[in-house]
């Protein structure tokens, strides 16, 4: 007889931690830290050149434990070998996730569908490799036989984040004779701007899409090529302005794209998982073939840690079961991704996709909804910038917001002489979070100067910080190829390390889906006589517009309004 999977929090791993949250939940980390002067050896991990630091966590190592037999209980190691595996555990779309066989650097053959995966993506990648050298060497001509200056990567979510953080973050090491720009919005301000000063000699256009179907991507797209035939009014000359990557070959050859400009990518690589592929390309023409098999190279080596060391010892398991730890025991709703690297200043951004449409889901995948809180909200910005904006709310707010920080030892690009400045600011910061400052502490302080008793009384509870407040800190030796393929990796990982707690499909988004279909259909009345009346429609495919909320019909008609 089947049984019924027991609920997560009918578990009694779920349960021992619920018991042990209770004893501890008060406790201070700045008591943690005075009773056992080794919490750094304890709770920190090295894994080539990054050193993740957990100590400043509300955490002893009886919680580790309990999390690590929860992630155990819910099988976490199982599932990690059945994703590397390519066993199709992306339920509800009925496919493997395999973006940790686009950096594999093995030669074993991974086969999926009879197909070997890793052949495949071999073939495709070095393909890609050939136009990006191609373009770096000046040797792929435009239409008049002049080199490539300008590289317009047209995409949008999973075909841009990505390419554009990394672009930007490996910025000391792209070829200063390119210049990179990435186009998402549908707002034609931006493309606009991006093409004013270009000339399409010396310009070619990527264009990203796993789908070759996205609203914004097929406008923009359009956008560029008009632009591109206004100036230079001859089609044939299309081919050398214009390549595509896309799991839809025949939509990219009816854009016009020739088959040998197609760069091909497969359905079991998530858009917001795939710059690992061909949709590098942009990150491929910047830095090289060599550095890009770094940028793999580093991932790889996380995906062989993740696969192969202990939960207690994991750095994607840790991160993913502490997040686990605020999110659901402690309440917490939200965290903060704060880098204090400039270069990773698109981190946040591009972490707020892999990890909000991954773990944003209230279903799970046994199809029930789930009676337990899910993914967090993420926000983050540079660190010091930051400081002087948000970290007010971090530090004294009424909302506990465990926070990652991510710094680099050594600045690649520099002389250095900001470093141990913006070093101490990240020492600082996750201290003064920690420890905060006691009444007795901020009392010494006020006394010591020119103030009277009442006004110090009544300045006290101002300036007290209660502290407790966690953050795990990434340190990084430098902002190398390798070392931002192993970052990424990390909370790669580490995200689906909570979809495996969660018991949720970390690799669909069915939330993108229904704005979608609404925007297909309103915009077929706006672009229709301009009448947005509620009123009955008789075709069956304005079914939506006749059942449309008197807002979004007075705004429809509002702006029909204006816009004449
Ligand atoms: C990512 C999502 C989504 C996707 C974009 C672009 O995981 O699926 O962000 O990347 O909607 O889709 P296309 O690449 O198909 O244009």
């Amino acid at each position: 007889m089947s049984q019924q999977p027991i609920s997560l929090m009918e578990m009694p791993e779920w349960q021992a931690l619920q018991q042990h949250f209770s004893e501890i939940q008060n406790k201070h980390m700045r008591d943690m830290f005075a009773e056992d002067d080794s919490r750094f050896d304890q709770f920190s991990v090295e894994l080539n050149e990054i050193l993740f630091d957990y100590s400043k966590n509300r955490i002893t190592k009886e919680t580790i434990g309990l999390l690590v037999e929860l992630a155990h209980a819910c099988e976490l190691p199982q599932q990690i070998d059945a994703m590397f595996d390519a066993k199709k555990i992306n339920a509800t779309e009925g496919r493997a996730v395999l973006h940790t066989a686009l950096r594999n650097q093995t030669d074993q053959p991974l086969v999926l569908d009879g197909e070997d995966v890793h052949h495949q993506v071999r073939t495709e990648i070095e393909r890609a490799y050939q136009l990006a050298e191609q373009v770096r060497n000046g040797d792929w001509l435009g239409y008049t036989n002049k080199p490539i200056t300008d590289i317009v990567n047209i995409g949008i979510g999973g075909s841009y984040l990505g390419p554009q953080m990394v672009t930007e973050a490996l910025s000391p090491f792209v070829k200063p004779t390119l210049n990179f720009h990435f186009v998402a919005n549908l707002d034609e301000n931006q493309i606009d701007d991006v093409l004013a000063p270009l000339d399409p000699e010396t310009t070619l256009f990527i264009v990203c899409s796993k789908t070759f179907t996205t609203q914004e991507t097929m406008f923009n797209a359009n956008t560029a090529r008009n632009w591109f035939l206004s100036l230079v009014n001859d089609k044939s000359k299309l081919s050398k302005h214009f390549v595509a990557v896309s799991t839809n070959i025949e939509a990219a050859k009816s854009f016009g794209i020739n088959d040998q400009n197609i760069f091909s990518m497969w359905d079991w690589v998530g858009g917001r998982y795939s710059m690992w592929s061909a949709i590098g390309l942009s990150i491929m023409i910047a830095i090289g073939k060599q550095q890009f098999e770094q940028l793999l190279k580093g991932a790889s080596e996380v995906d062989q840690h993740f696969r192969s060391a202990e939960l207690a010892n994991n750095i994607p398991a840790l991160m993913g079961l502490l997040g686990v730890w605020y999110n659901n025991f402690f309440d917490a709703q939200a965290i903060a991704v704060l880098p204090y690297s400039q270069h990773l200043h698109r981190f946040p951004a591009y972490l707020q996709q892999a990890d909000m449409e991954s773990n944003g889901k209230s279903v799970a995948l046994s199809g029930k909804r789930i009676n337990y809180s899910s993914g967090p909200v993420l926000f983050g910005e540079l660190g010091n910038p930051g400081q002087h904006a948000f970290y007010q709310l971090l530090h004294q707010g009424t909302k506990l917001i465990p926070i990652d920080v991510i710094a680099t030892a050594r600045n690649i690009s520099g002389d250095n002489k900001h470093q141990d400045a913006l070093m101490s600011n990240v020492f600082a910061q996750t201290e003064a979070l920690m420890k905060g400052k006691n009444e007795q502490e901020v009392r010494q302080e006020l006394e010591s100067g020119s103030l009277n008793q009442e006004a110090i009384d009544n300045l006290v509870p101002h300036k007290i910080f209660e502290g407790n407040r966690p953050s795990n800190t990434l340190l990084l030796q430098a902002l190398t190829p390798s070392n931002l393929g192993s970052l990424i990796a990390l909370y790669e990982h580490k995200i689906f390390t909570q979809g495996i707690i969660w018991k949720i499909n970390s690799f669909d988004q069915w939330g993108v889906e229904l704005g979608k279909q609404l925007a297909q259909s309103i915009l077929k009345d706006l672009s229709a006589d301009g009448n947005a009346s509620s009123s009955s429609d008789s075709d069956s495919e304005s079914n939506n517009s006749s059942n449309r909320d008197s807002s979004t019909t007075g705004l429809m008609s509002h702006y029909i309004n204006q816009r004449n």
